[in-house]
């Protein structure tokens, strides 16, 4: 087994494998661009690299500086993640050279299924269902309009190098095959520097049915079930779960073994997903996507079954812990990407700092989150902050447990889609089991949507906001709003996150009242005060625990002390001058 695995991503899925990393007894390593220098994922790791600048082209794309970090931290195999370079062939090859483990699977495989021409046709040869349509590109529209008659209208336009609905376009007639043509061709140039497309049969109103596969280097290839995720906006996924509504055990077998044939065909090894649509009954091969995917916490929770930690075992060389006849699934699992973003503003992003946050808990609730309270949501990456998943006997019991865990959800300071889902989960379309294509779409629903402007996190301009406390008057309880300036209250909404969420490094004591409130480097007052002396300078090195400051209040002297080790990067205060409740005290890198 491997003794330390650089996890080349950030946010919920960083941290998911560095908890698969901590129970295997593997040294964790993050890496983090400038805009995540305060991010949970650096703080959970064992060791951290800065990769540059906040742009992921410079940071977690930055395939030199990954090899850098790799290098300087000793690790003997990287995770991938989703996104960024999990899909990357050359980045798997370059691994390879340097003689570092990747782990997914053979660059090989990758590029067959990168294609998806390629794919198709590997596809067809092994038997494998697929969309009736071209596996070869078309050329123009000379040359697609004939073939189009002959799959017979709607037609779908896709791109080759696409996937996930990126180069997707459709046409309803002859008419519009012009148009769609050049559409998808220009997307694919876009997002995959290539403009090649293909023809599929427009299938009206499918169902997304994936299909989760391990596969080890020992031959073993094996299947735990599907997962619908049929609610999508703009090919997005928003809404998942498992095992799918519409498919039955005699279909469950018949998918699972046209997946794990799609696994073998391109001699599969690791974790992935065979996509597919899922219409009149008939299934039918989409796409492979070689990676973990976000929504593979839904399998995780009917099969018990750690795909993470079965990911790197394999990738070490071990065989699967487990055989195709000990994958049993119980009960329901539902998962909902809780995004920074706002529905009612056509799922505009809503970045910004998150004030307070609550997570649900309690029975059959899973949250995978990459935020807390403090962080900074920035639009450079994936407006994806956290996945909120639950678990029950059936699909009306994990809807009625999705909607308890919702609203026990507080996320304050941003735009999320928590109003969405508890929306969506209460319609009579969920219920039924339906696409809600038409919700989805339907302005005035998602307008109803809306929420008054959140409230923005303390710090900066707190005393323009309204706050809402809970009060007790004579034993009886009111919530009330307080306008105006907030009472010391902002040494606790500047409070750590919970410690829990960094095993490894103690932030901001807390034992003592002469701490002060933390997050990530930033130390500051817990109260109101004079600044009496400074005993840092800036540059200096400072030891967690050591005297910062002392700051007068009230007549007393309270010592400020560090809420971690490193060097005084920024020291904005001088003695003999006042601080406010919040204020920065100093920045320890
Ligand atoms: C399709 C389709 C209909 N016919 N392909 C591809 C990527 C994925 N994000 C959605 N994709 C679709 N491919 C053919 N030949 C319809 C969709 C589709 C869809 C499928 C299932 C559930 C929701 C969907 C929402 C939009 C598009």
């Amino acid at each position: 087994m491997f003794g330390k695995v650089l996890v080349a991503n950030r946010g919920e899925i960083a941290i998911r494998v560095i908890r698969a990393l901590d129970e295997l007894g593997i040294g964790s390593v993050a890496v983090y661009s400038e805009a995540d220098r305060d991010a949970l994922h650096v703080r959970r790791a064992g060791e951290a690299y800065l990769l540059g600048p906040g742009p992921a082209a410079q940071s977690y794309l930055a395939v030199d500086r990954l090899l850098d970090a790799i290098e300087r931290s000793g690790a003997e195999a990287v995770h991938p993640g989703y996104g960024f370079l999990a899909e990357n062939a050359a980045f798997a090859r370059a691994l390879e050279d340097a003689g570092i483990t990747f782990i997914g699977p053979p660059a090989k495989a990758i590029e067959a299924m990168g294609s998806k021409t390629r794919a198709r046709e590997l596809m067809r040869a092994a038997g494998v269902p697929i969309v009736p349509g071209t596996t070869e590109p078309v050329d123009g529209l000379e040359a697609a309009a004939p073939i189009a008659e002959e799959i017979g209208y709607p037609i779908a336009v896709k791109a080759a190098g696409g996937g996930g609905g990126k180069g997707f376009r459709v046409a309803q007639e002859p008419g519009e095959l012009e148009a769609a043509l050049a559409g998808a061709a220009r997307e694919g140039e876009k997002f995959f520097s290539d403009p090649t497309v293909y023809l599929e049969r427009y299938l009206p109103d499918p169902r997304h049915v994936e299909v989760q596969v391990l596969a080890d280097a020992h031959g073993a290839v094996v299947h735990l079930g599907e997962r619908d995720c049929s609610i999508q906006r703009r090919h997005q996924k928003l809404i998942e779960e498992a095992p799918a509504p519409l498919v039955d055990a005699a279909l469950r077998e018949r998918i699972g073994e046209i997946a794990v044939e799609a696994a073998r065909a391109v001699g599969y090894r690791g974790a992935g997903t065979v996509e597919g649509l899922l219409a009149g009954g008939e299934y039918f091969f989409l796409e492979m996507n070689t990676r973990v995917q976000v929504e593979h916490c839904v399998t995780e929770e009917v099969t018990g079954i750690d795909i993470v930690r079965e990911q790197i075992r394999v990738a070490a060389g071990e065989p699967l812990s487990f055989a195709q006849e000990d994958v049993v699934l119980r009960g329901h699992a539902i998962e909902c990407r809780i995004n920074a973003e706002d529905a009612a503003r056509k799922f505009a992003p809503s970045p910004g700092r998150i004030g307070r946050y609550r997570e649900p808990s309690g029975p059959g609730v899973r949250v995978d989150s990459g935020v807390g309270a403090g962080t900074e949501v920035t639009p450079l990456y994936d407006p994806m902050m956290a996945k909120l998943i639950v678990r029950d006997a059936d699909r009306e019991s994990a809807t009625r447990r999705m909607l308890r865990a919702l609203a026990e959800y507080e996320i304050e300071g941003i735009r999320t889609l928590l109003p969405f889902h508890a929306a969506l989960l209460a319609s009579e379309q969920w219920a039924r089991g339906e696409t809600c294509r038409d919700l989805l779409e339907d302005p005035a629903w998602l307008k109803a949507l809306a929420v008054p402007k959140p409230a923005p996190a303390p710090g900066k301009d707190a005393a323009a906001v309204q706050r809402e406390y809970t009060v007790e008057v004579s034993g009886r309880r009111f919530e009330v709003t307080v306008h105006g300036e907030p009472a010391a209250a902002a040494a606790t909404v500047h409070a750590p996150a919970p410690a829990a969420a960094r095993p490894r490094r103690r932030t901001g004591g807390g034992t003592s009242a002469s701490n002060g409130g933390a997050s990530g480097d930033t130390l500051y007052s817990p109260l109101q005060g004079n600044v009496f002396r400074v005993l840092v300078e800036q540059g200096a090195a400072v030891e967690e625990g050591a005297v910062v400051c002392i700051i007068e209040a009230m007549k007393m002297e309270n010592e400020i002390t560090a809420h971690k080790s490193g060097t005084v990067a920024e020291l904005p205060i001088r003695e003999g001058t006042p601080v406010a409740s919040g204020d920065t005290l100093a920045v320890i890198r």
